[in-house]
């Protein structure tokens, strides 16, 4: 299945947190494609540092909540934090969408519920995947234009 997964980060050295993320990642994952990184405002999130964030297009057969705990660990490896929601983060790592799973639980909500509104996401995955569709938003490409 096509897991689309999103980077992002904030403190530290972002860009090679992100390349760790990446790295990490491909360990586990059979990673088809990774965007450029670009430098975003911080949106939900005043007053804090510039984002850097990318997109990252793997094969996986994992069940959605091992991959969100694979994602999670290396999160951690990264020096991942979790304290208010939105803080600034040495790493953030988001299961966008995983094949045309849609589920809604505390722990997990396929697609990502506000990737659709999201130029940071939307921007560098139409960079890497023309034809990317977000499960029940469609076309990654007319969403983007919606927002510009
Ligand atoms: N992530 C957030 C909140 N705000 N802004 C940008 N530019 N990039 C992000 O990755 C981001 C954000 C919460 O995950
Ligand atoms: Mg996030
Ligand atoms: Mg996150």
């Amino acid at each position: 299945m096509k897991a689309v997964i999103a980077l992002g980060a904030n403190l530290g050295d972002p860009v090679s947190q992100l390349e760790n993320a990446v790295l990490e990642i491909t360990k586990e994952l059979f990673v088809i494609s990774v965007s450029n990184f670009i430098e975003t405002e911080p949106i939900d999130a005043p007053g804090q540092p510039k984002y850097f964030n990318g997109v990252l297009i793997a094969h996986s057969e994992m069940k959605p909540l091992d991959l969100l705990h694979l994602l999670q660990r290396i999160e951690k490896m990264g020096g991942r934090e979790r304290s208010i929601k939105n803080a600034a983060r040495t790493i953030d790592i988001d299961l966008i969408s995983y094949g045309e799973i849609f589920l809604d639980t505390a722990e997990l909500t396929l697609p990502h519920p506000r990737a659709h509104l999201r130029v940071f996401v939307l921007e560098p995955w139409l960079s890497i995947d023309g034809d990317g569709v977000l499960p029940g938003h469609g076309e990654i490409k007319k969403l983007l234009a919606a927002l510009h």
